[in-house]
């Protein structure tokens, strides 16, 4: 049975892949599973129909026979074990690079995120340099640590796993900013995520959503 996800009918991010159904899209990619989309409006995310997807009534959700999934992370796991390929077999690796899973979602992505929320929203509240700047030392920090670790490897331990996808999709929100900048390694392991053809395909998937809406 194909799985069938759901994805903004209308993205805010103008088709640059920022929103959580392309970690998801591409996790499909990498292990060579066919999915379809439901796109869902603003409106339609707050209806009964959705909610009964996900309780918060957000993008993305799951969908396969009788298993209904919300969370993206949760989502990418249920991929990774069902279809193989993007965690390792060996249990230490395997539980290692889950480990990473939560690390980028747990850790790193929460002062990222908020960064883009403050930019976008609260940019004329007088509070907003103090917070941006308490918002860029957190993220400094974890991107030090994260440099140190990557070091010159081309992945966060061994082979690509689920743990990178969900990290380089955390760390794009940084693309083009300063922060990002100041560490080459971890700039070119984004990149090095973004080369991989499994990446190109969601986001072609996933930028055809917003150029179909723009030209309808
Ligand atoms: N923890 C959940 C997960 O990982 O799945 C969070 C899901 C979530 O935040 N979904 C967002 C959503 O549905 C879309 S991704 N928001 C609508 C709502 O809450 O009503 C977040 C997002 C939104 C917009 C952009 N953008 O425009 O660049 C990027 C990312």
């Amino acid at each position: 049975m194909t799985p069938t996800i759901t994805a903004f009918e209308n993205s805010p991010d103008r088709g640059k892949g920022l929103a959580r159904d392309m970690r998801v899209r591409w996790a499909f990619e990498e292990v060579g599973q066919p999915y379809d989309v439901r796109l869902v409006s603003f409106r339609g995310l707050k209806g009964a129909e959705h909610r009964a997807r996900n309780p918060f009534g957000q993008i993305p959700t799951y969908e396969e026979g009788d298993l209904t999934l919300f969370e993206s992370g949760s989502i990418v796991f249920h991929i990774a074990e069902r279809d193989g390929g993007l965690l390792p077999n060996e249990p230490n690796a395997r539980a290692r690079a889950i480990t990473w899973m939560f690390a980028a979602l747990n850790t790193v992505e929460p002062p990222i995120f908020d960064r883009s929320l403050l930019r976008i929203l609260d940019h004329d509240k007088p509070w907003f340099e103090q917070r941006l700047q308490a918002l860029d030392k957190s993220i400094r920090r974890y991107l030090d640590d994260l440099s140190r670790h990557l070091g010159d490897s081309d992945w966060l331990d061994g082979a690509f796993s689920a743990g990178d996808l969900l990290m380089i999709t955390v760390l794009r929100r940084l693309e083009g900013s300063d922060l990002l900048e100041v560490y080459p390694n971890i700039s070119a392991y984004v990149v090095r995520g973004e080369a991989r053809p499994a990446y190109q395909r969601a986001f072609a998937a996933q930028q055809a959503v917003f150029e179909a809406a723009s030209a309808g």
